[in-house]
């Protein structure tokens, strides 16, 4: 048994009284915002719930509450028994780091990663769904369970972070249905904007610098950005939006963003307005969704650069 359908998943929930939850390293706005909701409403059902991220948490998140409630893995090393190793918006089991490793209950999955490789016991999957934090916001509306403020602000800063805040093509009426219960139940879309999209004067200025390294292939429907180490050690794991800079051009299809994890790792994100970018990244060994996917390229930036040029349509 994989893929389980909503009662099953209901069945499994109803079923645990401790909960392992986590999300995936480089934790982004969907995968904390889903978490930190998730976890309150399984505490309103009496669940005792463990939230644990290995990796460290981006400080602009820390608006949100119950982020001081987030372990590390080495905080959880005594655990009490779990009953279910809950993991929300990871696509595969490598991506919960450690996390994996503290306990051997069963694991569950909520995800809308087209590229889920189907590693838990129990896969709940939504692959037309913009955010984990949209199935959230669902499975909350179907099941009667509250929407706190707290959670709107969560679900709603995980919904619209994963679709451009309503921009991408992922963006669909459920979405928006979603969006709306949260700002019903008290998100305010203002203030979360401000807060997610807010910028240093470092930022900006480091930002000048990597505009400089723009290129275009393909008569111009091809974009690359580059970071490199330096960029690298300011920026830590905070580079969304560097890769918009590029799709935004009205010519580009494909935009790519290259990060030098160091001088022989790259790290890849790929955004497209028409191509499959999860079939392109798959070839390097990554994936993720159709029009937005990643992969880790074991060469130099520069030639990290070249072999995915070449592996184009
Ligand atoms: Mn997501």
């Amino acid at each position: 048994m994989s893929k389980i359908s909503i009662n099953q998943l209901h069945m499994a929930l109803s079923e645990a009284n401790s909960i392992l939850l986590t999300v995936h390293v480089h934790p982004d706005g969907d995968a904390i915002g889903s978490m930190l909701a998730f976890y309150e409403a399984l505490l309103a059902q009496g669940k005792k719930v463990t939230m644990v991220v290995d990796d460290s948490i981006p400080e602009k998140f820390s608006f949100l509450s119950y982020v001081d409630c987030i372990k590390t893995v080495e905080q959880c090393q005594d655990l009490d028994p779990i009953d279910m190793l809950l993991v929300l918006d990871a696509s595969t089991y490598e991506r919960i780091g450690q996390v994996g490793a503290l306990c051997s209950a069963p694991i569950f999955n909520i995800d809308h990663h087209i590229s889920n490789t189907e590693f838990a016991d129990g896969l709940y999957l939504k692959t037309d769904f913009a955010a984990t934090g949209e199935i959230i916001a669902d499975l909350c509306k179907k099941w009667n369970w509250p929407m706190t403020e707290s959670m709107a602000n969560a679900l709603y800063m995980a919904i619209a972070t994963d679709c451009g805040f309503f921009k991408f093509s992922n963006t669909t009426a459920n979405t928006l249905e979603m969006a709306a219960l949260c700002v019903a139940a008290g998100a305010r879309p203002n203030q979360i904007s401000e807060t997610i999209e807010a910028v240093s004067a470092e930022r900006l200025t480091l930002t000048k610098q990597v505009m400089q390294t723009i290129e275009f292939y393909k008569d111009s429907s091809v974009a690359t950005i580059e970071l490199n180490r330096d960029a690298m050690d300011i920026l830590g794991d905070d580079t969304d939006g560097f890769v918009d800079i590029i799709r935004n051009v009205d010519t580009v299809d494909i935009a790519i963003l290259l990060k030098a994890q160091n001088d022989s790792i790259t790290r890849v994100s790929l955004r497209s307005k028409r191509t499959d970018v999860n079939a392109i990244a798959s070839q390097f060994g990554g994936g993720g969704h159709v029009r937005a996917s990643g992969c880790t390229i074991n060469l130099p930036l520069p030639e990290a650069k070249m072999a995915l040029i070449k592996v184009l349509p």
